[in-house]
């Protein structure tokens, strides 16, 4: 009998050495042949801690590139290289060079969805888990930088009380969340529990009962004694929230958040990259030891 796509990708990750990586907005098929689903903070450590010689990267390019710069002598490899993120894409470094010679004092937090280039240009590196404790460690009256979301960081400048200079960068799946779409949900589900990411509009962030990265919507539904929870962020997440929470109930605020590149990988793409061994993602070593030193801050940077 012919072999199943996932025993063939399961036979074939044995014979590379490899491990599968997924990220929680990824289709259900391939967070379920991962080895490890989660949000860009877990997988950087996932990859950094890991044995394995080969990691297939499911998830959009600037992770697998994450993971390249922290773990240089292990192959990354996307399964399909035009996965990118629009919000990287609308922050190209020379932005933020120019931000840097207008504030020459400054120190920079780049978001983790940036590029290696912008990385290399900055101080510390942070995720949506730990961005409010990365900007916490910064000595207060430092002047700092956040690039490129500009929801993330006003979202962090509410919780620690820093005025930090902002980039109008922004993540264009998660402003399809619309206060509206929130305040409906509340209306047919009174006794729901509302969490959003942080990439959502202040005004959608304002109605929320929490606000997490998707790392800390997972622990949250879990621990939480609600048994509703309405869901704003990338639709891919339900997979995950309704498989570890069967007894709980999760209504997706949007069904519009969904990101495109984040669906360019599938079982076919996942097998295909384990057999030709591509596309190997690669930082020239020269921006790549400038742009670690951010992201071992980023890593290191315990709550989460
Ligand atoms: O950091 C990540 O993995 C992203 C993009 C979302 C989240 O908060 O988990
Ligand atoms: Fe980028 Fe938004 Fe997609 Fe995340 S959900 S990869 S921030 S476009």
């Amino acid at each position: 009998m012919r072999k199943s796509i996932t025993e063939r990708i399961r036979a074939l990750k044995e014979r590379r050495g490899a491990i599968i990586l997924a990220h929680n907005y990824q289709l259900p098929e391939v967070q379920d042949i991962a080895d490890y689903v989660g949000d860009s903070l877990g997988l950087s450590r996932k990859a950094a801690a890991s044995e394995a010689g080969v990691i297939v990267f499911c998830g959009v390019y600037f992770m697998a590139e994450t993971a390249s710069i922290l773990c240089p002598d292990k192959s990354v490899l996307i399964p399909d290289v035009r996965a990118g993120c629009p919000m990287v894409d609308m922050a190209p470094v020379e932005r933020l060079l120019e931000m840097k010679a207008r504030r020459p004092g400054a120190v920079v937090v780049s978001y983790v969805n940036s590029s290696a280039a912008v990385k290399a240009e900055s101080d510390y590196c942070c995720t949506s888990a730990n961005a409010v404790d990365v900007v916490e460690s910064i000595e207060a009256e430092t002047e700092i930088i956040f690039f490129p979301d500009k929801y993330l960081g006003s979202y962090v400048a509410s919780q620690t009380g820093r005025s930090l200079i902002l980039y109008d960068g922004y993540c264009p799946t998660h402003v399809r969340i619309l206060a509206a779409d929130i305040l409906r949900l509340k209306q047919e589900h009174p006794g729901a529990e509302v969490m959003v990411h942080p990439e959502c509009t202040a005004e959608v962030v304002a109605l929320a009962d929490r606000t997490l990265s998707t790392g800390g919507m997972c622990r949250y539904a879990r621990e939480c004694s609600s048994e509703e929870l309405i869901m704003g962020t990338e639709v891919g997440l339900l997979h995950r929230l309704r498989k570890e929470n069967p007894g709980k109930r999760f209504y997706p605020a949007s069904e519009a958040a969904v990101c495109p590149n984040m669906k360019r990988i599938d079982l076919q793409n996942v097998l295909w990259s384990l057999e030709e061994m591509k596309h190997e993602v690669r930082v020239p070593e020269a921006v790549r030891a400038r742009a670690a030193a951010a992201v071992d801050r980023m890593v290191e940077t315990v709550k989460a």
